[in-house]
């Protein structure tokens, strides 16, 4: 839920309006925002129905969280009955360097260009909150400032604002900033003049939708999450489905590949923001350095990251499966090292991880031994499971 900044009311006359917004916009845009639209409670209708359908497939996997009060997520008069105008406001990440360079360096990990910098989640809350008071110190009236975790369907309502649309990957696109933008809102008690919603400009491409490792997008403008890197190597708490191990390649936090294709990234620049830009250490990390830390290790290398968020040992799980598919035998010793991990978690990954890296006779004797030793089940299916896989045919 977001917070309740001020209550004061005021009224005001439509030229009166006009003018604030645009002394809102030059605001922002002095707080740090890229882009700033308004857009009213009712006009993300037709984004219910595809939300409904997108749970009904199930395509939200275990975020149950997403799926929790829908008639909240898809009017934002569900989640505030007294909403007049929503203010949608954008944050430009645009990289620096290529995103996808590091796909080919087997030997280090990929995190996505949102996570390299410090967490945007903490950055942009300020940043709306010292909006929302201007705004009530300006105007009056009532707000409340979102981003990312509150039930908020930010994409729709941002185009809607006019920042951009949702593209075939089903990310906001805009004409300036390309695939890189983050989003935030503010709703308010103050009817504001509303900005016109941007139209559609994917036209007949769909090199998002080609490029996806995974296959995650069923339609254009659809995307299963549950065979989406970034929910499966995020979101997913357990070990990461067999079938898309080998896809992930080394991607280890996120995934950026439908975005980078974009061809309106060509518009974009690098973002101006530093606590947003990319820390040298996490560009293209050693999986090898990687799979050494423990937590503490681990809380200390990615302080203020939103890869802290996910703990420890699902980022080792993560780590392994790019072990696995590093096709650099001088990893199996990191592998190795981890079947004795204490989390059942990274065990089963270590296991996937060595079986990629040894040949199958000495992964199978390895195997036996370790059968005799292991007490979690799930880590017992990982060891049979992969044997099997591995077994060469006679
Ligand atoms: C859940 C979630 C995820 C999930 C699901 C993603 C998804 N596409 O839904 C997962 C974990 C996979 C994820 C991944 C990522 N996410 Co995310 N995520 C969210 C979150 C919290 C909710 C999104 C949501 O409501 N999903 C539910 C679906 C149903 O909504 P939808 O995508 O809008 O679906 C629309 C389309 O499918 C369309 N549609 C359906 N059928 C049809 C048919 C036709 C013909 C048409 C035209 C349209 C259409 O209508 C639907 C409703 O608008 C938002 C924050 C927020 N509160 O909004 C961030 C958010 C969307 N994520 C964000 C980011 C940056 C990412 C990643 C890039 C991170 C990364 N690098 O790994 C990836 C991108 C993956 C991708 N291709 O989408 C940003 C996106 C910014 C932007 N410019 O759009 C957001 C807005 C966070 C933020 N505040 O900045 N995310
Ligand atoms: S983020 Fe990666 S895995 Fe997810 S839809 Fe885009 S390309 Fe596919
Ligand atoms: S890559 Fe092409 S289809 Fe995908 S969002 Fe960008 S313009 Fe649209």
């Amino acid at each position: 839920m977001g917070e309740v900044t001020a209550s004061v009311r005021r009224s005001g006359s439509s030229a009166m309006n006009e003018s604030l917004k645009t002394l809102l916009t030059r605001e922002a845009k002095t707080l740090g925002f890229d882009c700033a639209g308004v857009t009213g409670p009712g006009a993300i209708a037709d984004a219910a129905g595809h939300f409904r359908a997108f749970l009904e497939a199930g395509a939200h996997g275990d975020m149950d969280w997403l799926a929790a009060h829908p008639e909240r997520r898809t009017d934002p008069r569900g989640l505030w009955a007294g909403v007049r105008s929503v203010i949608m406001l954008g944050v430009n990440y645009g990289p620096d360097q290529d995103p996808l360079a590091i796909l080919q360096q087997r030997s280090r990990g990929a995190i996505s260009v949102y996570a390299q910098g410090d967490d945007y989640h903490d950055l942009i809350k300020k940043r709306l909150k010292a909006l929302a008071r201007w705004l009530v110190a300006t105007a009056g009236g009532e707000v409340k400032v979102f981003v990312d975790t509150a039930a908020v369907m930010e994409k729709p309502l941002a185009q809607a604002a006019g920042l951009g649309w949702q593209g075939k990957h089903t990310n906001l696109v805009s004409r300036d900033f390309g695939s890189w933008l983050f989003l935030g809102a503010i709703f308010t008690t103050l009817e504001l003049p509303r900005n016109d919603t941007e139209a559609d400009h994917c036209g007949s491409c769909q090199a998002c939708l080609d490029i996806c490792p995974t296959a995650a997008f069923p339609a254009p403008y659809k995307l299963d999450a549950r065979r989406c890197i970034s929910y499966l190597t995020i979101e997913n708490k357990g070990p990461i489905p067999r079938e898309f191990r080998k896809a992930i390649g080394n991607r280890i936090y996120g995934c950026d590949d439908c975005l980078a294709v974009c061809p309106w990234n060509k518009f974009a620049q690098a973002g101006r923001e530093t606590k947003l830009a990319a820390r040298d250490e996490l560009r293209a990390p050693e999986l090898a350095g990687l799979a050494r830390l423990d937590d503490a290790a681990f809380r200390a290398r990615f302080t203020k990251s939103p890869v802290k968020r996910i703990g420890r040992d699902r980022f080792i799980r993560n780590v392994l499966i790019a072990i696995g598919n590093a096709n650099d035998g001088a990893l199996a010793d990191a592998a190795e090292r981890l079947l004795d991990d204490e989390s059942p978690l990274v065990r089963g990954a270590a296991v996937w991880a060595l079986s990629q890296l040894t040949p199958p006779e000495a992964f199978a004797a390895r195997a036996e031994m370790a059968l005799g030793a292991e007490a979690d089940d799930g880590v017992r299916a990982e060891w049979r499971l992969t044997t099997t896989a591995a077994r060469p045919s006679s």
